[in-house]
């Protein structure tokens, strides 16, 4: 076996090795200030926590298992989370909630810049001890890799002063979409808050996604623990639920990015992208109209896929536009069926977290106009 690397700066060059997630033990977590935030008013989910059924927890492990096979067959070396029973109450002195979540999205949690690991400090209750799920792997890469950098964000508190209160009473989607514009989101910016997948890696710039799970205070925090890049906040007014940027503003390889239809880059913040001649291409639309059962996401998993290097990208293989997409795009396409893992945290892209892929710290945005960059302080 390869001895040990950690190193990744982007979404997209040839990927070597992988965390794929588990769904053991799974639960859908009680409500809490940002769940409901995420949940819509006319989900299947509205109401109900406890451990998900054993025999969707198999489905999902299947699915999961075939990605590692594929993975692993392409010679991409494969590990895997070591699940907690998620169904045990949390605890801190700020707050109590019924349940934990699970570790089929290592994407949320680990957020890989170069060397290092930043578990992310995570935004819903039920997901603050999520992190201990990888403890085991990134002390093996810690032993492994005398340069691998295990860091963590400031734990949060989570204490009900972190949330807007009463902020989802009787509030239609067309409040959400103008709250979304606004910038007026459930989480405000008494403490550091993000999810790992709210934030786009290309290279020496990290674009977030200001949303439901992460904040501004989150990305001036960001910006001092990464000196040498440049951090900028964006946003998608088009989405009535904004948690994570992978299933809206996915880059396939250096210079494009497929962007969501419904929740375009507001123009002021894509000139950053022309002025460094990156194109910007609206995503294909899902062939599904609901995603399926007990499932927190939107049937934009669609875009959420794991681009393997330049030209090699794993969808979803019942998505046959997205598919037909990549392929004019110039893409080879492995296609692998993933729906019955969604309901357990999201997409091909959500379910695998990089731990090395080749390639170094590019500046791909040399011009940088005014706009979205998160200035020192
Ligand atoms: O469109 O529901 C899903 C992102 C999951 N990490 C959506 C976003």
């Amino acid at each position: 076996m390869t001895p040990t690397t950690v190193s990744s700066w982007n979404d997209f060059d040839p990927l070597k090795h992988v965390i794929v997630g588990r769904a053991d033990h799974t639960c859908i977590p009680p409500a809490e200030p940002c769940s409901e935030a995420k949940i819509p008013e006319d989900s299947d989910m509205r109401g109900m926590w406890g451990p998900r059924p054993l025999e969707t927890v198999e489905k999902a492990n299947e699915q999961l298992d075939a990605l590692a096979k594929l993975l692993e067959d392409r010679g991409i070396r494969v590990d895997r989370p070591t699940p907690l029973q998620w169904n045990q109450a949390v605890h801190t002195p700020d707050f109590s909630t019924g349940s934990m979540f699970g570790c089929m999205p290592p994407r949320d949690v680990l957020l890989t810049v170069g060397k290092e690991i930043l578990l992310a400090p995570m935004s819903f209750r039920s997901r603050y001890w999520e992190y201990l799920a990888y403890e085991p792997l990134l002390a093996k890469y810690f032993e492994e890799d005398p340069q691998f950098r295990w860091e963590q964000a400031p734990r949060p508190r989570l204490s009900d002063e972190s949330y807007r209160a009463g902020y989802f009473d009787d509030i239609t989607i067309e409040e959400r979409l103008q709250r979304t514009a606004a910038l007026n989101f459930v989480t405000n910016e008494k403490e550091i808050l993000f999810d790992a997948a709210d934030i786009c890696r290309l290279g020496k710039d990290l674009f977030c996604q200001h949303g439901l799970t992460t904040n501004r205070k989150a990305m001036r925090w960001l910006q001092r623990h990464f000196p040498d890049h440049r951090v900028h906040a964006v946003n998608f007014p088009g989405d009535p639920y904004p948690i994570h940027i992978d299933a809206t503003f996915v880059p396939l390889r250096p210079g494009l990015i497929i962007n969501n239809p419904d929740r375009p880059l507001p123009d002021s913040q894509r000139e950053i992208f022309q002025r460094n001649d990156w194109e910007i291409v609206d995503a294909a639309r899902s062939v599904h109209n609901s995603p399926p059962p007990l499932c927190y996401s939107s049937v934009w998993l669609s875009m959420n896929c794991l681009v393997l290097d330049h030209k090699t990208v794993v969808v979803e293989a019942s998505e046959t536009r997205q598919m037909e997409q990549m392929d004019k795009l110039g893409m080879n396409v492995l296609p692998i069926a993933f729906r019955d893992a969604y309901p357990f945290g999201g997409g091909i892209h959500c379910a695998t977290g990089d731990v090395y892929r080749e390639g170094s710290c590019e500046d791909y945005f040399a011009v940088q106009p005014p706009g979205t960059q998160v200035l020192p302080d």
